[in-house]
């Protein structure tokens, strides 16, 4: 038997796709799904039902669902490396784009095409190069990813008059191709930064994250499953949050991968999405540096958060505008600590904000969800095992959403998804209309 590759599989599925998606609205298209209340309006579309992203599914209470199944269901079901505790993103990008389980040959073939395709062009290098090295890595990261745009194979197709049934051909090989690039676009940025350029080239016959380990200087197995379990937890969380939305919207105007792409990343370097990994280490670290240093107590820990909340700063790390529960990542993170850092000084640390700080959200009587979000872990792992630049981890967040935005990028093209163009108002209209 020939073994289908990925392209193929997803292929064979576009006849179906669109089939389903066109039946569903010829037969229902006229139901009401849901209503607007003027709140939603004004307050950031929370709840406003609006998009389809087929990769995976947010619940308030239970957390992420992707492609149905929930996170603890993917650690177990999803192939690993040899001798390894989790999961390889691979198989995480394979169930999101074609909607099934991979086989553990299914995701080795991803892993080598994924290597295959891993040369960045020296221009790229050269750009980065050219920027001060004080600029945030997140700048950075979004201008490389925008450089890359030259080699786009979706705007060549484009240019030279592609048929739009076939416009996600061409939007797959972008996809593959930057995915496949962002570890060493993001290692050449850290090492660049922070290791005197000394850089570290790509070794053959490794998966995408030991991969990414290396090239940022990493040898420990420990941690090298922590970038495999990073890659997968942060790689979606359906289609609302910001990267996500901004890189499906972007996307939406036939802009190519690499635009939407570095899009949605600028949406992930701010402070309540994605840089909140950062803010909760700083804040963790000025926390323990006010206090003296060591561990402090729940009772100091309760004053320095409600000294955070008095000079109208928010918890980071706590919250989200959807779930309501713990966040299933964070307790991905938690287990991870349990084994490996059961006694690092921080993980107690971090383990005693759980404690302290949701009773002190609720207090306030406003903020709707008081637990702590993926972010609250993230940042101590990578300090424990030598990685402490923190101003660096929202790229290691950005590499891994590509997973999730470039699914759904290409599920977008073979859907044949329309420009996005939601309504607005202005408050005048609203006030004439209720209040007349
Ligand atoms: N600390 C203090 N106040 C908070 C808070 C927190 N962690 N979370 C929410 N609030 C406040 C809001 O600022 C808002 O206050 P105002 O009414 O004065 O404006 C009020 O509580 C109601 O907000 P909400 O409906 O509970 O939350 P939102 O959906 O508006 O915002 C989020 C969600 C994540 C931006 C918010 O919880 C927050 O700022 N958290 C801290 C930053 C953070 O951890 N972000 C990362 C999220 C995950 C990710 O995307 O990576």
């Amino acid at each position: 038997m020939i073994m289908k590759n990925l392209k193929e599989k997803f292929e064979e599925k576009i006849d179906e796709s669109r089939a389903r998606v066109k039946n569903l609205v010829n037969e229902y298209g006229d139901k009401i799904v849901g209503e607007i209340s003027l709140r939603q309006i004004y307050s950031g579309m929370r709840g406003m039902l609006c998009m389809v992203t087929e990769t995976s599914k947010l619940d308030p209470n239970e957390g992420i669902r992707f492609r149905g199944y929930s996170l603890p269901e993917i650690q177990d079901v999803l192939p690993r490396a040899k001798n390894s505790n989790q999961p390889l993103p691979e198989g995480m990008f394979y169930l999101m784009l074609i909607g099934e389980l991979p086989t553990e040959e299914d995701v080795r073939l991803i892993s080598l095409e994924l290597e295959k395709r891993a040369f960045v062009s020296e221009y790229v290098f050269n750009v980065i190069n050219n920027l001060p090295k004080d600029m945030h890595p997140m700048t950075q990261f979004s201008i490389a990813i925008l450089s890359l745009r030259d080699e786009s194979e979706f705007t060549k197709a484009y240019k030279g008059g592609v048929n739009k049934q076939q416009y996600w051909d061409s939007t797959f090989e972008d996809a593959l191709n930057l995915i496949a690039k962002l570890p060493r676009i993001a290692s050449y940025i850290y090492r660049r930064n922070y290791h005197n350029e000394d850089y570290i080239e790509p070794k053959e016959d490794l998966d995408w994250s030991a991969n990414f380990a290396h090239m940022l200087g990493f040898s420990n197995s420990e941690f090298t499953d922590l970038i495999r379990l990073y890659m997968t937890i942060h790689s979606d969380h359906e289609g609302g949050n910001v990267s996500a939305h901004t890189s499906h919207l972007v996307g939406s105007a036939l802009s190519d991968a690499y635009l939407s792409f570095s899009a949605g990343m600028n949406g992930l370097a701010g402070p309540l999405h994605g840089l909140a990994n950062q803010e909760v280490v700083k804040w963790l670290l000025s926390m323990q540096n006010d206090l003296g240093g060591g561990l402090p107590s729940r009772d100091q820990i309760a004053e320095y958060v409600q000294k955070t909340l008095d000079s109208g700063k928010v918890i980071p790390g706590f919250g989200h505008a959807v779930l309501r529960k713990t966040d299933p990542r964070y307790t991905a993170q938690r287990e991870f600590a349990l084994k490996y850092l059961a006694d690092d000084e921080l993980f107690l640390l971090v383990s005693r904000v759980f404690e302290v700080v949701p009773p002190i959200l609720e207090a306030t009587g406003k903020v709707k969800n008081p637990w702590p979000n993926v972010d609250a872990h993230s940042g101590i792992l990578l300090l424990k095992y030598g990685m402490v630049e923190y101003d660096f981890f929202t790229v290691l967040f950005g590499v891994s959403r590509s997973l999730g935005i470039m699914s759904q990028l290409i599920l977008s093209r073979a859907l044949g998804m329309p420009i996005e163009r939601p309504g607005s108002t202005t408050t005048d209209i609203m006030i004439n209309k209720f209040s007349s």
